[in-house]
């Protein structure tokens, strides 16, 4: 028996959440959640948007199951994720039949570092109007990182694995960083190269094909996930796994999304897709598999949420969902 700590978070976290759980209702498998709270509606209630009580339970769990994070993101999912030390943060972005995007067949699949640089929360003001923020990147961290990188590309087959970093500006830090990359990559029969990550982002608009594994630091993880997703069919689609040794944490990339929460409308890939990584991770491959292909199905007949140009919503996408599923 698996123990999930499940955690709905902000905005539209709740709404994905009970499409996650609709989806894992069906699927039937040996897990146990507990449901805890987090983020803004916890800040208010209990003063601290990660109650102590949330990060005992989550202690004591092997997974977190997690919605969305709104204005306490760094309180709460940067938290868990420091932690929990789920130091790599792996965010696939690919393409999807049926959905009109930017590109096809794109299949990248971003690594993030997840413990430390600018989100390690290290800011100050120094004086009134001067404010000041430390970036700390080590070797210990960017060895395992990269290192994570690589086995995964081994252990999935695809073909390289693509540094990103900004070492010509940042000579310190990033030069650290893609020191360690050159020194790791040695050990592994793939091709490896890597590009300063502001000539990256034109890259994965202009031609993503030339993109497989991508292993970066934390700020720049985040925001050229963001980017691969957009050029996919956006953040709706976009899910992630948080991996440590002993922990997990699966999280839609997307967050709260306020603008759309309570309308019902909030698109259930991301957060289904990020079961299908949580049960992959658990060891069910097939079921995991499973999910993905009725998710793809669904897609692919155009019975989806407005944001992909169908007229579901977020509930009945999910049944849709769970029809193909074949049981
Ligand atoms: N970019 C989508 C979003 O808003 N995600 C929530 C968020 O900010 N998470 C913090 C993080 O991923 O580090």
């Amino acid at each position: 028996m698996k123990r999930i700590a499940v955690i709905p978070g902000d905005g539209i976290g709740k709404e994905v959440m009970d499409s996650a759980m609709m989806v894992l209702e069906c699927l039937d498998l040996p897990f146990e959640y507990t449901w805890l709270e987090a983020g803004d509606a916890a800040l208010e209630k209990f003063g601290k948007a990660l109650p102590d009580e949330t990060l005992e339970e989550v202690r004591k769990s092997d997974a977190v199951l997690f919605g969305a994070a709104g204005e306490t993101a760094a309180d709460v999912i940067v938290r868990l994720r420091m932690e929990l030390d789920t130091f790599a943060n792996v965010r696939p972005a690919k393409s999807f039949e049926g959905v009109k995007a930017l590109h096809d067949n794109v299949d990248i699949v971003i690594v993030r570092e997840n413990t430390e640089c600018l989100y390690k929360g290290f800011e100050f003001e120094i004086e009134k109007g001067v404010t000041q923020a430390l970036r700390i990147i080590t070797r210990k961290a960017s060895e395992r990182i990269v290192r994570y990188a690589f086995e995964l590309a081994k252990r999935e087959g695809r073909r390289k694995v693509t540094a990103l970093h900004k070492a010509n500006v940042m000579r310190k830090t990033c030069g650290l960083f893609k020191d360690v990359f050159y020194e790791v990559a040695k050990n592994y029969e793939i091709q490896a190269d890597d590009y300063y990550i502001d000539a990256a982002c034109m890259y994965m608009v202009m031609k993503p094909q030339i993109f497989d594994v991508v292993v970066t630091t934390n700020m720049f993880g985040d925001i050229v996930s963001d980017l691969a997703a957009g050029i996919v069919g956006g953040l709706g689609l976009a899910p992630s796994a948080n991996v440590g040794e002993r922990y997990a944490i699966f999280e839609p990339v997307h967050g709260a999304a306020f603008d759309i929460a309570g309308k019902g409308i909030a698109n259930p890939t991301a957060m289904i897709l990020t079961v299908c990584m949580m049960l992959k991770h658990f060891g069910y491959v097939e079921a995991g598999k499973k999910l993905e292909r009725a998710v793809e199905r669904t897609i692919s007949a155009g019975k989806t949420t407005p944001d992909l140009g169908g007229n579901l919503k977020t509930e009945e996408m999910t049944n849709e969902i769970i029809k193909n599923l074949d049981l």
